[in-house]
């Protein structure tokens, strides 16, 4: 069983009564939100009877299993021959290269054409890494000079993609704060640039968030699904001190799809969203 659960249990057990403040608090602290967590404990106080920890880790679980489907479609090539454009996207530092690394080689393994896009120029030393995976992965990379508009990169990396006949194009772009109007106008030009080629671009728009911010990832989510209006989450960091409760606070709110984590970091460290190993593994 998972930490969270294990832990949970643990505490309650041969408990006479159920210290309703701390399990209140234990449940915000596995970032799962105010709401879900007032609604796990009204569930709980409605029982009528002795609440055991098994009752309350049964009721967490199906509150979860309510909300978040079981898994999420996987991201197929598209039918029309245009490649499919994933819109990387996150705060600083939260894993959008290394989520972009991996993601490319699950789907070249896979055995989809694959390429990626360097659009964070901002900094040299980002395109540096992302060609140092690419380079690893044998995949072919796009990238601008130093600071070239980073619109100007996508385009670019749209139209290869496009003459290559390249199934997926992946774009990593550089860590914005959600609070910055200007950067977050900038993502907005991203969008429409990306528009030109395919009008039905970006195909995929991807937040990252670090399992261990906690909450504020759940803040992060909000103003970037403002900005670009979100369809996928990527949650890194699950093998520290991350906590993926946030995972179901996010899809409660705002309906952006878990569909990758990160557990690592190596390019097998990520794997698909299952809500049932999640919850049974993971949280
Ligand atoms: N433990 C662990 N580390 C990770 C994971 N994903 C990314 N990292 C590490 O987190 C650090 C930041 O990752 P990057 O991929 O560079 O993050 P980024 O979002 O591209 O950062 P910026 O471009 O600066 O905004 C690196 O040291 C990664 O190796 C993960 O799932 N688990
Ligand atoms: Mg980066």
């Amino acid at each position: 069983m998972a930490g969270f659960f294990k832990k949970l249990i643990n505490k309650v057990t041969n408990r006479a009564e159920i210290d309703w403040e701390e399990l209140e608090a234990d449940l915000i602290g596995a970032d799962l939100g105010a709401r879900l967590t007032m609604q796990i404990v009204d569930e709980l106080q409605e029982m009528g009877r002795k609440v055991s920890a098994e009752d309350i880790v049964a009721v967490t679980k199906q509150h979860i299993a309510e909300i978040l489907p079981d898994d999420f479609a996987a991201l197929t090539p598209r039918s029309d021959g245009l490649p499919h454009i994933i819109l990387m996207v996150g705060v600083n530092g939260t894993g959008k290269t290394t989520s972009t690394a991996k993601l490319a080689s699950s789907l070249k393994n896979q055995g989809h054409s694959v390429m990626v896009a360097a659009a964070d120029t901002f900094r040299a030393a980002a395109v540096e890494q992302l060609e140092v995976w690419a380079g690893r992965l044998e995949i072919p990379i796009v990238k601008g000079a130093p600071n070239a508009d980073p619109s100007s990169v996508c385009y670019k990396a749209h139209q290869e993609a496009i003459q290559s006949g390249t199934q997926f194009l992946i774009i990593d772009t550089a860590g914005r704060l959600h609070t910055r109007h200007n950067l977050m106008a900038e993502l907005e030009k991203i969008q429409r640039t990306i528009a030109k080629q395919d009008p039905s671009a970006p195909h995929t728009k991807m937040i990252v968030v670090d399992a261990t911010t906690g909450g504020n990832a759940l803040n992060q989510a909000r103003e970037f699904n403002k900005a670009i209006a979100l369809d996928s989450l990527v949650v890194t960091k699950l093998d520290g001190s991350g906590k993926g409760g946030i995972v179901v606070s996010i899809y409660q709110e705002l309906k952006i799809a878990p569909r990758y984590i990160g557990m690592g970091e190596e390019a097998h460290q990520f794997k698909a969203f299952q809500r049932q190993e999640f919850v049974e593994e993971i949280m």
